[in-house]
Protein backbone atom coordinates (compact mmCIF):
# COMPACT_ATOMS: atom_id res chain seq x y z
CA UNK A 1 0.00 0.00 0.00
CA UNK A 2 2.46 2.37 1.10
CA UNK A 3 4.99 1.74 -1.63
CA UNK A 4 2.86 1.56 -4.74
CA UNK A 5 1.16 5.02 -3.14
CA UNK A 6 5.08 6.77 -3.36
CA UNK A 7 5.48 5.56 -6.28
CA UNK A 8 2.37 7.23 -8.22
CA UNK A 9 3.12 10.27 -6.18
CA UNK A 10 7.12 10.43 -7.16
CA UNK A 11 5.82 9.50 -11.08
CA UNK A 12 3.10 11.96 -11.17
CA UNK A 13 5.83 14.50 -9.89
CA UNK A 14 8.12 13.87 -12.78
CA UNK A 15 10.82 11.43 -10.43
CA UNK A 16 12.47 9.69 -13.31
CA UNK A 17 14.17 6.22 -13.02
CA UNK A 18 11.91 4.59 -10.47
CA UNK A 19 12.34 1.28 -9.44
CA UNK A 20 10.45 -0.63 -7.07
CA UNK A 21 9.90 -4.58 -5.69
CA UNK A 22 6.61 -5.67 -4.71
CA UNK A 23 7.52 -8.34 -1.65
CA UNK A 24 6.45 -11.51 -3.75
CA UNK A 25 9.58 -10.36 -6.19
CA UNK A 26 12.47 -9.20 -3.25
CA UNK A 27 12.59 -10.82 -0.26
CA UNK A 28 14.35 -8.26 2.12
CA UNK A 29 14.07 -10.26 5.04
CA UNK A 30 16.93 -12.91 2.53
CA UNK A 31 20.85 -10.35 2.95
CA UNK A 32 21.74 -11.57 -0.92
CA UNK A 33 18.63 -10.77 -2.31
CA UNK A 34 18.61 -7.39 -0.83
CA UNK A 35 22.26 -6.60 -1.85
CA UNK A 36 21.07 -7.81 -5.27
CA UNK A 37 18.71 -5.67 -5.59
CA UNK A 38 19.84 -2.60 -4.21
CA UNK A 39 23.40 -2.95 -5.34
CA UNK A 40 21.86 -3.51 -8.95
CA UNK A 41 19.70 -0.73 -8.70
CA UNK A 42 22.13 1.81 -7.21
CA UNK A 43 19.70 4.45 -6.15
CA UNK A 44 20.51 8.32 -5.56
CA UNK A 45 17.26 8.33 -3.07
CA UNK A 46 15.89 4.86 -1.61
CA UNK A 47 12.14 4.99 0.51
CA UNK A 48 12.31 1.74 2.61
CA UNK A 49 8.61 1.42 2.86
CA UNK A 50 8.49 -2.19 3.21
CA UNK A 51 7.51 -3.84 6.81
CA UNK A 52 5.94 -6.68 7.93
CA UNK A 53 3.10 -5.17 9.47
CA UNK A 54 -0.69 -5.80 11.02
CA UNK A 55 -3.35 -4.78 13.10
CA UNK A 56 -3.20 -5.76 16.96
CA UNK A 57 -4.44 -9.20 16.90
CA UNK A 58 -1.54 -9.83 14.28
CA UNK A 59 1.05 -8.01 16.30
CA UNK A 60 0.33 -9.15 19.66
CA UNK A 61 -0.07 -12.88 18.70
CA UNK A 62 3.17 -13.17 16.16
CA UNK A 63 5.84 -10.82 18.16
CA UNK A 64 8.73 -12.97 16.90
CA UNK A 65 7.35 -12.56 13.53
CA UNK A 66 7.39 -8.90 13.80
CA UNK A 67 10.39 -8.17 15.36
CA UNK A 68 12.47 -10.57 13.41
CA UNK A 69 11.38 -9.66 9.97
CA UNK A 70 11.20 -6.22 10.47
CA UNK A 71 15.16 -6.36 12.12
CA UNK A 72 16.14 -8.16 9.32
CA UNK A 73 14.50 -6.20 6.58
CA UNK A 74 16.17 -2.72 7.89
CA UNK A 75 19.11 -4.40 8.35
CA UNK A 76 19.78 -5.93 5.32
CA UNK A 77 18.55 -2.49 3.54
CA UNK A 78 20.75 -0.55 5.49
CA UNK A 79 24.00 -2.53 4.77
CA UNK A 80 23.07 -2.63 1.20
CA UNK A 81 21.99 1.21 0.87
CA UNK A 82 25.54 2.14 2.71
CA UNK A 83 27.51 -0.52 0.16
CA UNK A 84 25.75 1.24 -2.75
CA UNK A 85 27.02 4.76 -1.92
CA UNK A 86 23.06 5.76 -1.14
CA UNK A 87 23.29 9.23 0.07
CA UNK A 88 19.22 10.01 0.57
CA UNK A 89 17.26 7.20 2.91
CA UNK A 90 13.48 7.67 3.78
CA UNK A 91 13.11 5.33 6.67
CA UNK A 92 9.17 4.77 7.89
CA UNK A 93 8.29 3.71 10.92
CA UNK A 94 4.55 3.72 13.01
CA UNK A 95 3.01 6.10 16.01
CA UNK A 96 3.37 3.33 17.94
CA UNK A 97 7.05 4.06 18.64
CA UNK A 98 5.71 6.61 21.25
CA UNK A 99 5.26 5.29 24.89
CA UNK A 100 1.56 4.12 26.03
CA UNK A 101 1.07 7.39 27.86
CA UNK A 102 2.68 9.87 25.99
CA UNK A 103 1.67 13.34 26.11
CA UNK A 104 -0.86 14.38 23.65
CA UNK A 105 -0.48 15.20 20.94
CA UNK A 106 2.79 13.22 20.97
CA UNK A 107 5.80 15.24 20.07
CA UNK A 108 9.07 13.71 18.19
CA UNK A 109 10.61 14.14 21.38
CA UNK A 110 8.44 11.61 23.54
CA UNK A 111 10.55 9.03 22.11
CA UNK A 112 11.81 6.74 24.35
CA UNK A 113 10.26 8.55 27.73
CA UNK A 114 8.09 5.57 28.99
CA UNK A 115 6.83 1.85 29.09
CA UNK A 116 5.42 0.84 25.38
CA UNK A 117 2.03 -0.38 24.86
CA UNK A 118 2.14 -4.24 25.35
CA UNK A 119 0.41 -5.21 22.03
CA UNK A 120 2.61 -4.08 19.85
CA UNK A 121 5.98 -3.90 21.57
CA UNK A 122 7.81 -6.18 19.48
CA UNK A 123 7.06 -4.11 16.06
CA UNK A 124 7.76 -0.80 18.10
CA UNK A 125 11.25 -2.07 18.91
CA UNK A 126 11.88 -3.07 15.43
CA UNK A 127 10.93 0.35 14.52
CA UNK A 128 12.76 1.96 17.39
CA UNK A 129 15.99 -0.03 16.15
CA UNK A 130 15.51 1.38 12.71
CA UNK A 131 15.34 5.14 13.77
CA UNK A 132 18.70 4.53 15.79
CA UNK A 133 20.44 2.76 12.43
CA UNK A 134 19.17 5.73 10.64
CA UNK A 135 20.74 8.40 13.08
CA UNK A 136 24.51 6.21 13.75
CA UNK A 137 24.50 6.01 10.10
CA UNK A 138 24.23 9.58 10.00
CA UNK A 139 26.85 10.15 12.41
CA UNK A 140 29.24 7.66 11.73
CA UNK A 141 29.22 7.88 8.06
CA UNK A 142 27.72 11.23 6.88
CA UNK A 143 24.62 9.56 5.40
CA UNK A 144 21.90 12.30 4.68
CA UNK A 145 19.19 9.75 5.63
CA UNK A 146 16.35 10.70 7.32
CA UNK A 147 13.26 8.81 9.01
CA UNK A 148 9.15 9.64 9.04
CA UNK A 149 7.09 8.06 11.46
CA UNK A 150 3.36 8.17 10.16
CA UNK A 151 0.35 7.84 12.18
CA UNK A 152 -2.46 4.69 10.89
CA UNK A 153 -2.73 4.64 7.18
CA UNK A 154 -5.09 3.43 5.14
CA UNK A 155 -6.23 3.62 1.10
CA UNK A 156 -5.89 1.35 -1.89
CA UNK A 157 -4.14 -1.97 -1.88
CA UNK A 158 -4.43 -2.77 2.10
CA UNK A 159 -4.92 -5.21 4.09
CA UNK A 160 -8.49 -6.33 3.97
CA UNK A 161 -8.39 -9.49 6.51
CA UNK A 162 -10.74 -9.47 9.02
CA UNK A 163 -8.04 -11.31 11.64
CA UNK A 164 -4.88 -9.60 10.42
CA UNK A 165 -5.68 -6.15 9.01
CA UNK A 166 -6.27 -2.31 10.94
CA UNK A 167 -8.68 -1.54 11.99
CA UNK A 168 -10.15 0.55 9.25
CA UNK A 169 -10.06 -2.09 6.25
CA UNK A 170 -11.52 -4.68 8.69
CA UNK A 171 -14.32 -2.53 9.27
CA UNK A 172 -14.76 -1.92 5.85
CA UNK A 173 -14.70 -5.94 4.83
CA UNK A 174 -16.71 -6.80 7.67
CA UNK A 175 -20.01 -4.11 7.53
CA UNK A 176 -19.57 -4.84 3.49
CA UNK A 177 -19.71 -9.01 4.07
CA UNK A 178 -22.17 -7.84 6.87
CA UNK A 179 -25.08 -5.98 4.05
CA UNK A 180 -24.02 -8.74 1.25
CA UNK A 181 -25.11 -11.53 3.98
CA UNK A 182 -27.90 -9.28 5.22
CA UNK A 183 -26.43 -10.08 8.73
CA UNK A 184 -28.38 -8.18 11.65
CA UNK A 185 -25.06 -7.29 13.91
CA UNK A 186 -21.51 -7.04 13.67
CA UNK A 187 -19.13 -7.80 16.22
CA UNK A 188 -15.97 -5.50 16.51
CA UNK A 189 -13.36 -5.98 19.10
CA UNK A 190 -12.37 -3.88 22.04
CA UNK A 191 -14.75 -1.54 23.69
CA UNK A 192 -14.76 0.86 20.92
CA UNK A 193 -13.47 4.05 23.48
CA UNK A 194 -9.69 4.13 22.14
CA UNK A 195 -8.71 7.22 20.03
CA UNK A 196 -6.82 7.24 16.42
CA UNK A 197 -5.92 9.16 13.87
CA UNK A 198 -6.44 8.42 10.49
CA UNK A 199 -4.21 9.15 7.79
CA UNK A 200 -4.74 8.44 4.06
CA UNK A 201 -1.79 7.15 1.64
CA UNK A 202 -1.91 9.57 -0.43
CA UNK A 203 -1.08 12.06 1.97
CA UNK A 204 1.89 10.09 3.58
CA UNK A 205 2.96 10.10 -0.36
CA UNK A 206 3.16 14.18 -0.51
CA UNK A 207 4.25 14.10 3.24
CA UNK A 208 7.59 11.64 2.02
CA UNK A 209 8.50 13.66 -1.15
CA UNK A 210 8.41 16.96 0.97
CA UNK A 211 10.60 15.29 3.37
CA UNK A 212 13.47 14.36 1.00
CA UNK A 213 13.09 17.69 -0.61
CA UNK A 214 13.47 19.49 2.41
CA UNK A 215 14.48 17.45 5.33
CA UNK A 216 18.15 16.64 6.82
CA UNK A 217 18.21 15.90 10.32
CA UNK A 218 18.46 13.71 12.63
CA UNK A 219 15.16 13.61 14.38
CA UNK A 220 12.30 11.45 13.12
CA UNK A 221 9.53 13.63 12.08
CA UNK A 222 5.69 12.77 12.65
CA UNK A 223 3.39 12.72 9.91
CA UNK A 224 -0.14 12.33 10.51
CA UNK A 225 -3.09 14.42 10.21
CA UNK A 226 -3.80 16.06 13.90
CA UNK A 227 -7.08 14.83 14.56
CA UNK A 228 -8.33 11.84 16.11
CA UNK A 229 -11.73 9.55 16.37
CA UNK A 230 -12.66 7.16 18.58
CA UNK A 231 -13.13 3.82 17.10
CA UNK A 232 -17.02 3.59 18.02
CA UNK A 233 -17.29 7.11 15.63
CA UNK A 234 -15.05 5.48 13.19
CA UNK A 235 -17.42 2.59 13.05
CA UNK A 236 -20.23 4.63 12.73
CA UNK A 237 -18.55 6.34 9.47
CA UNK A 238 -17.79 3.03 7.93
CA UNK A 239 -21.37 1.32 8.60
CA UNK A 240 -23.13 4.30 6.93
CA UNK A 241 -20.49 4.35 3.73
CA UNK A 242 -20.78 0.34 3.23
CA UNK A 243 -24.84 0.37 3.71
CA UNK A 244 -25.06 -1.26 6.99
CA UNK A 245 -27.74 -0.22 9.27
CA UNK A 246 -27.68 -3.23 11.73
CA UNK A 247 -25.97 -2.99 15.42
CA UNK A 248 -22.91 -2.76 16.33
CA UNK A 249 -21.39 -5.06 19.02
CA UNK A 250 -18.47 -4.63 20.91
CA UNK A 251 -16.32 -7.53 22.39
CA UNK A 252 -14.16 -6.73 25.26
CA UNK A 253 -12.23 -9.96 25.57
CA UNK A 254 -10.01 -8.60 22.54
CA UNK A 255 -7.63 -5.63 23.07
CA UNK A 256 -8.38 -1.96 23.03
CA UNK A 257 -4.50 -1.05 22.87
CA UNK A 258 -2.84 2.22 23.46
CA UNK A 259 -5.93 4.42 24.52
CA UNK A 260 -5.25 7.48 22.29
CA UNK A 261 -2.12 8.21 20.02
CA UNK A 262 -2.89 11.27 18.38
CA UNK A 263 0.46 12.82 16.51
CA UNK A 264 1.92 16.57 17.08
CA UNK A 265 2.18 17.10 13.78
CA UNK A 266 4.06 21.21 14.16
CA UNK A 267 7.43 20.11 12.63
CA UNK A 268 6.33 18.79 9.22
CA UNK A 269 3.47 21.59 9.04
CA UNK A 270 6.76 23.77 9.21
CA UNK A 271 7.36 22.49 5.91
CA UNK A 272 4.26 23.37 4.32
CA UNK A 273 2.29 19.71 4.92
CA UNK A 274 -1.55 19.86 4.98
CA UNK A 275 -3.43 16.93 4.45
CA UNK A 276 -6.06 17.04 1.64
CA UNK A 277 -8.25 13.97 2.00
CA UNK A 278 -10.55 14.18 4.78
CA UNK A 279 -11.96 11.10 6.48
CA UNK A 280 -14.83 10.65 4.94
CA UNK A 281 -13.57 11.34 1.44
CA UNK A 282 -11.18 8.59 1.80
CA UNK A 283 -13.42 5.92 3.58
CA UNK A 284 -15.61 6.58 0.78
CA UNK A 285 -12.70 5.98 -2.20
CA UNK A 286 -11.33 3.04 -0.03
CA UNK A 287 -14.45 1.65 -0.02
CA UNK A 288 -15.04 1.79 -3.67
CA UNK A 289 -11.34 0.04 -4.38
CA UNK A 290 -12.06 -2.15 -2.05
CA UNK A 291 -15.32 -3.30 -3.90
CA UNK A 292 -13.68 -2.82 -7.68
CA UNK A 293 -10.67 -5.34 -6.53
CA UNK A 294 -10.99 -7.50 -2.96
CA UNK A 295 -14.97 -7.88 -2.86
CA UNK A 296 -16.09 -11.13 -4.45
CA UNK A 297 -12.93 -11.66 -6.09
O1 LIG B 1 -5.84 -0.68 13.84
P1 LIG B 1 -5.62 -1.57 14.97
O2 LIG B 1 -5.58 -3.03 14.70
O3 LIG B 1 -4.27 -1.24 15.70
O4 LIG B 1 -6.79 -1.34 16.06
P2 LIG B 1 -3.67 -0.16 16.74
C1 LIG B 1 -7.19 -0.07 16.47
C2 LIG B 1 -8.36 -0.18 17.44
O5 LIG B 1 -9.52 -0.68 16.75
C3 LIG B 1 -8.15 -1.11 18.64
C4 LIG B 1 -10.12 -1.70 17.51
O6 LIG B 1 -8.70 -0.52 19.79
C5 LIG B 1 -8.95 -2.36 18.25
O7 LIG B 1 -9.40 -3.10 19.37
N1 LIG B 1 -10.89 -2.61 16.64
C6 LIG B 1 -12.23 -2.82 16.67
C7 LIG B 1 -10.38 -3.42 15.67
N2 LIG B 1 -12.61 -3.75 15.79
C8 LIG B 1 -11.48 -4.14 15.12
C9 LIG B 1 -11.24 -5.07 14.07
O8 LIG B 1 -12.13 -5.74 13.55
N3 LIG B 1 -9.94 -5.17 13.63
C10 LIG B 1 -8.92 -4.44 14.19
N4 LIG B 1 -7.67 -4.60 13.71
N5 LIG B 1 -9.12 -3.57 15.21
C11 LIG B 1 -1.55 -0.89 15.51
C12 LIG B 1 -0.29 -1.58 15.92
O9 LIG B 1 -2.17 -0.57 16.69
O10 LIG B 1 -1.34 0.32 14.83
C13 LIG B 1 0.70 -1.59 14.85
O11 LIG B 1 -0.59 -2.87 16.41
C14 LIG B 1 0.81 -0.29 14.10
O12 LIG B 1 1.93 -1.91 15.44
C15 LIG B 1 -0.53 0.27 13.74
O13 LIG B 1 1.52 0.66 14.84
C16 LIG B 1 -0.45 1.61 13.06
O14 LIG B 1 -3.86 1.24 16.26
O15 LIG B 1 -4.13 -0.43 18.13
Amino acid sequence: MVGSAIWRQFADHGVTHLTGHASSEVDLREKDAAFDAIITAAPDVLVLAAAKVGGILANSSEPVQFLNDNLRIQTNVFEAAHEAGVQRLLFLGSSCIYPKYAPQPIPESALLTGELEPTNKAYALAKIAGITAVQAYREQYGRRWISAMPTNLYGPRDNFDPQTSHVLPALIRKFHDAVSAQRPTVTLWGTGTPLREFLHVDDLANACHMLLDHYDGAEHVNVGTGEDVSIADLANLIAQATGYSGEIQWDASKPDGTPRKLLDIAKIQAFGFSPQVSLDDGIAATYVWFRDNIAGN
